[in-house]
């Protein structure tokens, strides 16, 4: 009798630590939330105030633009970046987003054909009478300036209004890129760039965002796509990994890093900026009869976990935590900060990519394991969608984390409705990796197209082609080809994701029947 009033009242003290516990860990969670908003808050008054004190230095920092050393040979050229350099230097303007936003039809002049000086000069004076550039110079490798204004997104949701979180600090150093303003960028560049203070030297620099980003998908052809592109002689590569992957939308940006998501230090968005070769594109420019240069290189990069890998985005600071779902999600800040970026996706048969992903990621090494994890994944995943929509399974980090296999990543069109949401169709060159591999002159000439890069010559082209297939093998002829039965397993479970990306891309290629072994 003793004993069982012992055991229930030690039952009775756990349980009420239990409770305890959590309710200490929901406020927690609720401190740091409404902290976080709170100091966002004061931040911003703060740093109203000092921009305006700071505008009586307006005129004295233009000098300090015109003096700036240029890295140009040519005397029309030279005049044509110093009209550049006085005008649009370090564009994250508070003061101007709303207003830009608002006058960017007005001040959009098509990429590719390069207006002359007297629009430029009209263009420029209209800015300078507006005041609409930056006052502030940054000192120091601080993280970019953002727009303090409230902004509206309207990408989602209709027009929810929020506020910019501040700020670079300890608790929030993730970049709030929507609020951060567009970049005006230069219109006798064909990529986008635009001149900024640097921030290792009193001096502005060329700033280049990517002008094509290859977004998916892992495992079907995207290193060898890349390489091939980036063999065009306008194309050219960045300073990331193989020359090709940032890392940046999916994982460097919050701090970690590959399959693993190993944690490693936050890359910022400048720090991003740096991968991309402006040196390299200020090089080379050709001469418009009498109204100056245009530089035609353009670059970009190939980051095939962008597609699909969303697990950090309660870490976007317009996304509540406490949500089960996402608002906003990597096409939505890439739309923000780069609207005209021409985005490229090569897919491959679902069930193969998935094996391939599988042996490459590490995540087993035979047939037989891939069999059983795929039927582990594919109950975790089932058991999720018998309770839950499709956006909030493959949005659940822990699951994605429980996940034995990539399946999640072979979901095709759930992944593509994102960027379909932010994005129109056009602005996305989408290719299947067997019709490439069978044919890759024509499958480079569309693209090439849809670049708009200038044809090249055809043995230019022919050696393009021909060049070694970038592919690695080896793991598989270890671990042998897929079973049947798994093939079947997949089958079921994939084949309705892919008919409805067939239908969202109105071609039956799309659901693979057609090369069905
Ligand atoms: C410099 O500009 C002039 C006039 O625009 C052009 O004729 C000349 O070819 C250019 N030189 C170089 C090296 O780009
Ligand atoms: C927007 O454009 C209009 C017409 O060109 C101009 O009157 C106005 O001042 C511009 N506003 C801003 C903030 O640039
Ligand atoms: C944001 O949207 C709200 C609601 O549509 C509107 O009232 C407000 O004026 C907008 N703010 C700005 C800065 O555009
Ligand atoms: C944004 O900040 C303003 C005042 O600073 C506040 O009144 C408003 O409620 C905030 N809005 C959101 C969506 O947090
Ligand atoms: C996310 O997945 C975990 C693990 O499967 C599960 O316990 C949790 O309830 C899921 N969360 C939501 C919001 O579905
Ligand atoms: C779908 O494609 C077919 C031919 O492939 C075309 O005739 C039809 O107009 C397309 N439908 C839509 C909605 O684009
Ligand atoms: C620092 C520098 O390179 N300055 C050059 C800028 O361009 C003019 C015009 O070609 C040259 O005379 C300068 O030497």
């Amino acid at each position: 009798m003793v004993f069982i009033f012992k055991t229930e009242k030690h039952f009775k003290v756990l349980k009420d630590s239990v409770k305890y516990v959590i309710i200490l860990s929901v406020l927690f969670v609720l401190f740091m939330h409404i902290d976080i908003r709170f100091k966002s808050k004061v931040q911003i008054d703060v740093h109203l105030q000092h921009k305006a004190e700071g505008s009586l230095s307006e005129t004295s920092h233009l000098r300090d633009h015109d003096s700036v050393k240029n890295s140009s040979k040519n005397g029309s050229e030279f005049e044509h970046s110093a009209m550049f350099r006085k005008t649009s230097p370090e564009t994250w303007d508070p003061e101007s987003s709303v207003a830009r936003e608002r006058n960017s039809t007005v001040e959009k002049i098509t990429q590719n054909s390069p207006s002359s000086s007297t629009q430029f000069q009209t263009l420029n004076q209209r800015k300078i009478l507006n005041g609409d550039y930056d006052l502030e110079q940054e000192s120091g490798p601080i993280l970019p300036k953002r727009n303090l204004r409230h902004y509206n997104i309207s990408y989602h949701n209709g027009n929810r209004p929020y506020n910019c979180t501040m700020p670079s600090n300890m608790r929030w150093p993730i970049d709030d890129l929507l609020c951060l303003e567009k970049p005006n960028v230069l219109q006798n560049f064909k990529n986008p760039c635009w001149y900024a203070m640097s921030r290792y030297s009193q001096q502005t620099t060329l700033r280049c965002l990517p002008y094509f980003h290859i977004f998916g998908v892992c495992k079907s052809g995207t290193s060898d796509l890349f390489n091939r592109l980036t063999n065009h002689p306008m194309v050219v590569p960045n300073t990331g990994i193989m020359q090709k992957e940032t890392w940046y939308w999916t994982w460097k940006r919050y701090g970690i890093s590959g399959i693993d998501h190993t944690p490693t230090q936050i890359v910022t968005f400048d720090e991003y900026l740096d991968m991309f070769d402006a040196t390299r594109i200020q090089q080379y420019n050709v001469p418009l009869d009498g109204r100056g240069t245009y530089f035609p290189l353009v670059t970009g990069h190939g980051d095939p976990m962008d597609l699909w890998d969303h697990t950090m985005w309660r870490n976007i600071p317009q996304n509540n935590f406490l949500d089960d779902e996402p608002d906003v999600l990597a096409p939505d800040l890439i739309r923000h900060i780069n609207p005209d970026v021409k985005l490229i996706l090569i897919l491959r048969n679902p069930i193969e990519r998935l094996y391939s992903h599988y042996l490459h990621g590490n995540y087993g090494t035979t047939a037989s394991s891939f069999h059983f994890d795929v039927i582990h994944s594919i109950e975790a995943i089932q058991s999720c969608l018998s309770k839950q929509s499709v956006r909030t399974c493959l949005y659940n980090e822990t699951l994605m984390h429980e996940l034995k296999v990539p399946l999640s990543a072979s979901m095709y069109v759930v992944h593509l409705r994102e960027w379909l949401r932010v994005f129109p169709r056009h602005q996305i060159f989408i290719l299947r990796f067997e019709d490439y591999i069978q044919d890759m002159k024509s499958s480079l000439s569309n693209l090439f197209r849809f670049l708009q890069l200038d044809d090249i010559p055809d043995e230019q082209m022919q050696r393009i082609v021909s060049m070694p297939i970038f592919y690695k093998t080896e793991k598989k002829d270890y671990a042998g080809a897929i079973y049947r039965e798994t093939k079947e397993v997949l089958h079921r479970f994939l084949y309705p994701y892919t008919k409805r990306l067939a239908t969202l891309l109105n071609d039956s290629l799309y659901t693979w029947d057609d090369l069905k072994v």
